[in-house]
Formats: structure tokens, sequence, C-alpha cells
């Protein structure tokens, strides 16, 4: 029989669980940045292969939430690391292992489910770096297999899914078999703006910007979709930096914008940008749940189940105590 399962990738910010989500699903899903806190909601990508289904969920970076909107963002990734039937922790080996990788060895350690430890970024390390590393996470004695892996390059991606294919249990698939992901076109056009965002900016920016669609009219194949969207950011100060100087910088980002969507729609596209402040929008609940609504509009999933969970109180269901983490 075939197997079938939800596979949770989590870790620290940039530790590359978008590119590694993406490099197995073999399709851009995923916005992939530089910056940490690129991924900010549990994002759902379908593998089927003749060994059966993976639904991979990649989740935002676990780290301390300032804001409203990242308590959020790490609800959503312990929801999915308690939810999936395997839990990867992707770890950035360039880096000094520190307060954050232990914080988040001990969350995975309280999984109950099979675990797999990825090393992730070897291409970047010498490899007499790699035995220590190795030495440390298999000390820990909680995982299944642990895999380096270049998520960049492919390197050990087929080993993981070899690991994974036979830790999964057997079952029909979850979703249809030609499914890519559960996400509406809207929700994946609104981060690929983002994406060019993340790119152009530096500083606050980043993190502080988010796109919401406001209008979508499509007049017919022949003729260019045209895609509405508001740029908010937090500050006027910001706006005037996002705008840039005679408007070069919001140019910049949608003439990238526009080439990649066209390619990722196979059509036309006029986009019209708009920068607009709202203040302290990662504080307010009404706009965070706009954002979210893009995310599961026509979906199956509850997503009252989601905005309820995310509600809930970082102390009152035992989940740690994230002021831990930088
Ligand atoms: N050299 C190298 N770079 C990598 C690898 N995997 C990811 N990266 C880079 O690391 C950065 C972060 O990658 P992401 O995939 O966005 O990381 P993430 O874990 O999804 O980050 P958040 O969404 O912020 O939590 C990007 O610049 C990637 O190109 C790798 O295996 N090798
Ligand atoms: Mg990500």
């Amino acid at each position: 029989m075939a197997k079938a399962g939800t596979v949770a990738l989590v870790g620290r910010p940039n530790a590359g669980k978008s590119t590694l989500s993406n490099r197995l699903l073999g399709e851009r899903l995923s916005i992939v940045s530089d910056k940490p806190q690129t991924t900010r909601h549990r994002m759902v990508g379908i593998l089927t292969r003749d060994e059966g289904q993976i639904v991979f969920y990649d989740t935002p970076g676990i780290h301390r939430p300032m804001h409203r909107m990242n308590r959020e963002m790490v609800r959503e990734a312990a929801d999915a690391l308690g939810e999936a039937d395997i839990v990867c922790l992707l770890v950035d080996i360039s880096q000094p292992f520190g307060k954050g990788e232990a914080f988040l060895l001990d969350l995975v350690a309280k999984a109950k489910q099979p675990k797999i430890a990825l090393l992730n970024k070897i291409d970047l390390v010498k490899k007499n770096k790699l035995l220590p590393i190795l030495e440390r996470y298999g000390k820990a004695g909680i995982f299944d297999a642990i895999i380096p892996i270049s998520a960049e390059t492919g390197d050990g991606c087929e080993d993981l899914l070899k690991v994974l294919w036979k830790l999964l249990p057997e079952g029909e698939p979850l979703y249809d078999k030609e499914l890519l992901t559960i996400h509406p076109e809207r929700f994946l056009v609104a981060e690929r703006i983002r994406e060019k965002i993340l790119r152009e900016t530096r500083n606050e920016l980043p993190f502080s910007t988010a796109v919401l669609l406001e209008r979508w009219e499509d007049p017919g194949p022949e003729k260019a979709l045209r895609i509405h969207a508001a740029l908010l950011v937090e500050r006027e100060s910001q706006k005037k930096i996002l705008i840039g100087h005679h408007g070069d910088m919001v140019k910049t980002i949608g003439t990238a914008a526009r080439h990649d969507l066209e390619e990722f729609l196979g059509r036309k596209v006029f986009l019209d940008l708009r920068v607009r402040t709202e203040d302290d929008w990662r504080e307010n609940p009404r706009i965070i749940a706009d954002i979210k609504r893009d995310l599961h509009a026509g979906t199956t999933l509850d997503v009252d189940d989601l905005a309820g969970s995310a509600e809930s109180d970082d102390a009152e269901d035992g989940f740690p105590d994230l002021d831990q983490l930088d």
C-alpha cells in the first residue's frame, strides 16, 4: 500500500525551510529571502509520487515574538509541529550553535512523532566542521535520522525523501494527486510581490511590510490580468523609503514583481502598487485577519480554527517560554 502523511519543516528563521520545501516540491511555492522571518504562515505543499503522498508544512521561523503578528507566526509553526506525522528540524550549520538552537532542540524533543534533524547548508561548511555537529545532534538521542543536506544544491534531499517514505504511515493520499498546494493563487501572488520588497529593502522595512490584494480584475484571457495591491507599512517615514526618490523603489519592486507574476500566471499582468501607512498594523487583528483570509479563501481549511488557536496565550498551553530566544 502507498504511504501518505504530513511532514513539518521547523526551525529558526533563515534555516532554509522554504528553500527546502521548494526543492522537495520541485516548484517555487514559498518565497525565500536572506532576511529572517520571511515566511509568515504555514505553507502547505503537496508532493505526490509512485511511493505515495507527502504533505509538507513549511512554517515560519521560531523566534521571540515582539508583535501580535509574530506571536501568530510562532503559533502557526508550533501548531504544524504538533499536528504533523513527522517533524523535521532544520538547522543552519553555517551558524554557531546558540541559545536559539538549544531552544529548538528542546522544543522538538517534546514532540511525540518521529523526528529528523536536517543539517542544512553543508555547501557552506568544510567537511571537518560537520562531524562535531553530527555528534551534538546524535547525542540529543531523539532523532530517527540525522541527515546533512543542502537545500540550495539539492545535496542529500533524495536521501531525505527515502527516509520520509520509510517513516510515513500507509494510507490513501490526503489530497488530489494533481494538487501542489491548497492556497489560492491570490495569496501566492501577494507573497511573490512581498518577496520583491524583501529583496529591495533593509533594516526594519522587511519586517513591517505586508501586501494586501485590493482588486483583481480578469477581463478575459486575451487581455492583461489587472492586479491592484496595497503595500502596507507602519510609519510615514517607511512609506517614503518604500516609494523611493521619484518613486524609484516602488517602481523597481513593481517591475520585478510583474515579470515574476507573468511567468507564474502565464499571461500578461498589469500591476498597480500603492504604498499605504497603517499605524502599527502588526498589532492590528483586523489587518492580520485580512491577510489570512487570502491564505485560505475558498479552501477546506477551517480558518476559524486557525484564528482561534492564534488567540491563545503562550503560557496557557505548555508552549515553552519564548523570551528565552533572541
Ligand atoms: N548556501 C546555502 N544557502 C541556503 C541554503 N538553504 C537556504 N539558503 C539561503 O538561506 C536564506 C534563507 O532561506 P529561506 O529558505 O528563506 O529560510 P527559511 O528557514 O524559510 O526562513 P524564514 O521563512 O525566515 O523562517 C536564503 O538566502 C537562502 O537562499 C543552503 O543549503 N545553502
Ligand atoms: Mg521561510
